[in-house]
């Protein structure tokens, strides 16, 4: 698997040997090559500009790791970005604690759906669950028994009817009620495939997803097929708001592109991974295991993740120092939110950096990883004097910036304030252990301390998230989509 980018990313890192340090100059040749490789694996072109365009950007920061070779840096930042790239981890598959759980299936003809449908059965019963599996593809004469055969495999119970006298929403609804009756926690609706992706597929698996409203709809996607699947993975989540995808035949000469760029494309999470026929072949999708498998260099990636690692933890600690001093700057805020963006997940947040679950649920729904972007592209447009020295940053200085980055002056305003009021809290908090300073940012945002701004009155913490919580959320996102499709249906009879 992946052989063919594997050895061409492997000829480009080695253009990096020999030279002394990363420049602007040395890196284009480099980058071009891992562009092409990319290319070649049928990575989406929008998907690869961007992710040349992270890699370069990291390669000629600051951040260099005196410790290693130029080839050896570009392969681990090559590796952290696959793994955004692909991330995040989520294995959910939505069982809920009481009633009856549903999962749809969907994707194009002999993409995996019906195998994958036997395969989440699988682990399910592993999990100590009981699935029913629901036939909902009327469309081949032989899918029902080929359900039907796999069900006995894996000893699940299967619900069908006879094709000639109902339709997939009878049978999905009917399926879902048999399943209540007989207390099972978990359907798996197999619904049936087109050779692409037409209306008639679209409209049928949106009836079923109206009338019986799943609480996960996941694609299976064929691996093998490249960007073809990923545009089909845009249609499907247009049509359907997927909750996951899960690529199939990954065991199989795949070039790479489906896994690199759905993410990315649809901004749906890669759930699982098929890596064979049989119905044990199912695994979790680790983005980091596959960005592993994808560069084949584990021992480089090793070697950087513990060279950053020391990076971080002195630089970690240059910034203790730096807040007990009082000379906290907006140079080391850009540093550790470039750090919170490769940890990836919003929740670290708040247990690493005190005052930054403020500026992170400040900003309420908005897509926290954007407008991280937007103020990491506000302090890019700064000078370096400008961040050491916020408080020298006049009316003109502000509008240049404003426009460097292309916000609003307004904008950046809102950002020295936060960020004064931030210092400000950071420097009396410095001497907390970490457990404690994650207690005081939670105290005081409790207290409403977090909270000067009129602008973000309606400011609510969030603490860790319980198993609870996750499924009160998706019963709300159950419901909103359920009234969004009521709402589209009464427009339409307008
Ligand atoms: N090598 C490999 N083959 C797979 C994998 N998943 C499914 N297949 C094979 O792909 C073929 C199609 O699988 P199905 O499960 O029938 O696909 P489907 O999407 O249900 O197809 P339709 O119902 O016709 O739309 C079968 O031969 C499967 O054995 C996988 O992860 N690896
Ligand atoms: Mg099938």
């Amino acid at each position: 698997m992946f052989e063919n980018i594997q050895k061409s990313l492997g000829k480009a890192f080695s253009a990096f040997r020999g030279t002394g340090k990363i420049t602007e100059s040395n890196i284009r040749d480099g980058m071009r090559q891992v562009r092409q490789a990319l290319l070649e694996a049928d990575v989406a072109y929008d998907v690869v500009q961007d992710f040349v365009r992270r890699v370069t950007e990291q390669a000629v920061g600051e951040q260099v790791l005196k410790s290693l070779r130029p080839d050896e840096q570009i392969v681990g930042i090559v590796h952290q970005e696959l793994v955004q790239l692909m991330g995040p981890v989520d294995h959910s598959l939505a069982v809920r604690r009481e009633g009856t759980s549903v999962i749809m299936m969907c994707g194009l003809q002999g993409s995996g759906k019906t195998t994958t449908c036997g395969k989440l059965a699988r682990r399910l019963k592993e999990e100590g669950h009981t699935p029913m599996l629901v036939a909902a593809d009327l469309q081949r004469p032989a899918a029902i028994e080929q359900l039907k055969v796999i069900g006995q495999q894996i000893g699940c119970e299967v619900y069908s009817e006879d094709p000639a006298r109902s339709n997939p929403v009878q049978v999905c609804r009917n399926g879902v009620k048999e399943a209540k009756r007989l207390g099972i926690k978990v359907v798996i609706l197999d619904t049936a495939g087109r050779l692409h992706v037409d209306d008639a597929l679209m409209t049928e698996l949106q009836q079923i997803d109206s009338s019986v409203g799943p609480d996960q709809a996941l694609l299976v996607c064929d691996a093998m097929t490249g960007q073809d699947a990923v545009n089909s993975a845009k249609a499907f989540n247009d049509a359907l708001e997927l909750d996951g995808v899960i690529l199939t035949k990954l065991d199989g000469d795949t070039r790479g592109g489906a896994a690199l760029s759905v993410k990315a494309v649809t901004g749906v999470p890669i759930k699982f991974i098929g890596v064979g026929e049989q119905l044990d072949r199912l695994e979790e999708f680790h983005p980091d295991r596959m960005a592993g498998r994808i560069l084949g260099m584990g021992d480089i990636v090793s070697l950087f993740e513990k060279a950053q690692k020391e990076f971080d933890e002195q630089e970690l600690l240059d910034q203790q120092t730096k807040m007990q001093q009082g000379k906290f700057t907006l140079e080391d805020f850009r540093k550790q939110m470039r750090q919170i963006r490769k940890l990836g997940s919003m929740g670290e947040i708040m247990k690493m950096i005190p005052g930054m679950g403020r500026i992170v649920e400040a900003m309420g729904n908005v897509n926290a990883e954007d407008e991280m972007g937007r103020v990491e592209g506000m302090i890019n447009s700064m000078t370096a004097f400008e961040r050491e020295n916020p408080d020298r940053i006049d009316r003109s200085r502000r509008n240049r910036i404003a426009k460097g980055s292309g916000v609003q002056p307004a904008e950046v305003n809102k950002l020295l304030k936060d960020f004064s009021t931030m210092a400000k809290m950071m420097q009396g908090m410095s001497n907390l252990s970490l457990k404690d300073r994650f207690g005081a940012v939670q105290q005081m945002a409790n207290g409403g301390f977090l909270n000067p701004g009129a602008d973000i009155r309606d400011l609510k913490v969030r603490t860790q998230r319980s198993a609870g919580d996750d499924n009160d959320l998706r019963e709300k996102k159950k419901k909103q989509r359920k009234d969004a499709k009521k709402q589209k249906k009464r427009n339409r009879r307008k």
